[in-house]
């Protein structure tokens, strides 16, 4: 039985007030809240154990770096990778599409070679490929949506034979999309081009297998699934991993070094320049072991449930709009309600208490197909519960009123 009350007591900023009004948190796919298994974690490692990692002989070096490969090992185990060595700990989904589009474009891709995107990307999956293009003469595709916010056609009409990868957003941090990636996943790996899986919206919220996937690169960040800021993941399949050169020079990631050579350590460390964020890692650990303690099927069902219940809601609002009716939906409801400004909606709701996102989402392309400036944006976790949404119907309603 899901115990969504008890899971909130997990959460204590969730009882504080805004304006004299119970928070009510929907702004879960910016970024989650923690739970105190998570705070008490990293605090208890900066207060008993801190020490660079991979460096002394000391004990506490040597617990510190048990502790943070042990998180490697938890991050694989929770993603069904084949290794730890294709497990890279990054600064969050962002630095790992960046870290494979310098990288795996430095290795594999030349003047008009092309990837390709879909319109509903986030600005991390659109800008580091614009700036491979200007850098190397790379072409940009993008796969077109249908007013649903579905992808429009398959993936097969935009791969041609200087396609050299495919990079896609897992779930939609506007639309709620759930793209269909297993299946884009093996129309390219027909052509033999490996596919990126931007999986920020989606690590949160269901039980990921890169190895049923099939995917060759998987990206997330630890601060949308209950882990800290300043840590993420990028998977990647050993065989692209060893062929692709080093993101950043450094401490840790090298082998030997002289004025003559240098050379490199193995995978992972190869792309782990510098002293990583170990505590991070730890807190990411613990997340992991918090979303599991819960399960991923049972989390995913949940929130499934608000999502539905959210948007059977809203639709009885005079001018409700939705950005996104897609089938295969996961825990973002966007919306506009008659004219009134995204921007003026969220700032009354926030003044009853209620905190949801409004404007361009860092998806300035999908705003421009969809025709608007901004959308205003509800997202689910794991701590949420229909009294919240009923909150947020009438805080709407209200604001509604207003104009
Ligand atoms: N989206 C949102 O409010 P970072 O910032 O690196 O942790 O994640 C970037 C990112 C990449 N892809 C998708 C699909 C995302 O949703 C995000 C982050 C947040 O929608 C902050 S802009």
């Amino acid at each position: 039985m899901y115990d969504v009350k008890k899971i909130r007591e997990d959460f204590p900023i969730l009882s504080r007030e805004v304006y004299g009004k119970p928070l009510v948190y929907l702004d879960n796919a910016a970024t989650t809240q923690k739970p105190l298994c998570v705070l008490d974690a990293m605090r208890d490692e900066y207060l008993n154990v801190n020490a660079n990692v991979h460096r002394g002989v000391h004990y506490l070096s040597q617990q510190a770096t048990d502790l943070h490969e042990a998180a490697r090992e938890k991050v694989r185990a929770f993603i069904n990778a084949e290794k730890t060595s294709e497990v890279i700990f990054t600064r969050g989904t962002t630095e790992s599409i960046n870290l494979v589009a310098q990288s795996f474009c430095e290795a594999f891709m030349k003047e008009g070679d092309e990837v390709v995107v879909t319109d509903m990307e986030h600005h991390s999956n659109i800008v580091p490929w614009q700036l491979q293009a200007q850098k190397r003469g790379i072409v940009v595709r993008h796969m077109a949506i249908n007013d649903r916010g579905e992808l429009a056609d398959s993936v097969a009409s935009y791969l041609t034979e200087r396609t050299r990868l495919v990079s896609i957003a897992h779930v939609s941090n506007v639309l709620g999309t759930v793209n269909p990636v297993k299946d884009i996943i093996a129309l390219a790996h027909e052509r033999g081009i490996p596919v990126l899986v931007d999986g920020a919206q989606s690590a949160p919220h269901m039980k990921i297998d890169v190895q049923d996937l099939d995917c060759d690169f998987f990206a997330f960040s630890g601060h949308k699934m209950y882990g800290p800021t300043g840590i993420g993941v990028l998977y990647g399949k050993e065989k692209w991993l060893e062929k692709m050169p080093p993101y950043q020079g450094g401490g840790e990631m090298i082998d030997q070094v002289s004025w003559e050579k240098t050379t490199f350590e193995q995978l992972p460390l190869k792309f782990e320049a510098g002293t990583p964020d170990y505590v991070a890692t730890h807190g990411l650990a613990t997340a992991i072991d918090y979303l599991q303690s819960i399960g991923m099927d049972q989390i995913q069902t949940h929130e499934q449930e608000l999502t539905r219940y959210c948007m059977e809601q809203l639709r009885t609002i005079e001018g409700m709009r939705f950005f996104g009716e897609a089938e295969q939906k996961d825990a973002v409801v966007s919306f506009q309600v008659g004219d009134i400004h995204h921007l003026d909606m969220g700032t009354l709701l926030d003044r009853l208490g209620i905190a949801v996102r409004t404007g361009h989402h860092c998806a300035h392309p999908l705003m421009t197909r969809l025709g608007v400036t901004g959308t205003v944006r509800a997202s689910f976790a794991l701590y949420n519960n229909k009294e919240e949404i009923d909150i947020l119907t009438e805080g709407i309603r209200r604001v509604s009123r207003m104009f």
